[in-house]
């Protein structure tokens, strides 16, 4: 092989490395630090015990209420996440939704939606709902993520939550799934109905993000360089 299709292979490695790479622009992250990112339909609760919704973590945040000692004891999130039980257990109206307003879409493509996500495994029922929407420019919602009762259960039930194939747990598990649709502001909606005893979820690390191919020329020629090092020991062998 000589110096110039050595060259050529080395800069056509790097070539195809490079269209197969993908930026993130992160659009919008949700951490549930605090409640400043989201309005609510009902107000952060806790009787103290198993009727709660709210934050758990270092800046816990239960409205008027107490620290709920009913806790499942949720893992693998990151500090703070929102979390509840019985939802209309101290009387609010179900179901309760979250609304992220005015994301800004706009020149965005390949836009994808994920979090962690964890549910009681064994109290929920066929009538509970869990999912999240999005519409553009107002122009009215559609579903993006849903959670739906165990398709194998012989009852409607107790028994747990799927995404797909995979159950919901106490351990926080990522999920993602891409958007259809185009606009130039994007609405985010999240809609729960827990509405028995034992019926408790977590969730954390909200994100939207779009992803595109972009040329990034430093990354090309490093990746040319590694393509011409592999030649280079090939030919030595
Ligand atoms: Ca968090
Ligand atoms: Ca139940
Ligand atoms: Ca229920
Ligand atoms: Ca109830």
């Amino acid at each position: 092989m000589n110096r110039l299709t050595l060259l050529s292979t080395a800069l056509l490695s790097g070539v195809i490395c490079f269209t197969a790479t993908a930026t993130a622009d992160v659009l919008l992250t949700e951490t549930f630090d605090n409640n400043s990112g989201f309005s609510q339909s009902v107000g952060f609760f806790s009787d103290g015990q198993h009727d709660y919704f709210g934050i758990n973590g270092s800046a816990e945040d239960w409205g008027d209420g107490t620290t709920p000692s009913g806790q499942k004891g949720y893992t693998g999130f990151t500090d703070n996440f929102l979390t509840g039980e019985d939802l209309d257990g101290e009387g609010a109206t179900l179901p309760i939704t979250l609304n992220w307003t005015g994301i800004d879409v706009s020149n965005q493509s390949d836009l994808t939606f994920s979090g962690d996500f964890g549910a009681s495994d064994t109290n929920l029922d066929r009538s509970d709902e869990w999912y999240f929407e999005v519409q553009f420019d107002g122009n009215g919602f559609t579903k993006v993520m849903e959670f739906v009762f165990d398709p194998n259960h012989p009852d409607s039930i107790n028994a747990g939550f799927f995404y797909g194939s995979e159950a919901l747990t106490s351990v926080a598990k990522n999920f993602s799934a891409n958007i259809n649709g185009t606009g130039s502001s994007m609405d985010l909606r999240m809609t729960i109905d827990f509405n028995s005893g034992s019926e408790d979820f977590a969730v954390d690390n909200l994100r939207v993000a779009s992803f595109s191919a972009i040329p990034e020329p430093g990354s090309l020629a490093v990746l040319g360089l590694i393509g011409c090092v592999g030649l280079v020991r090939r030919r030595r062998r």
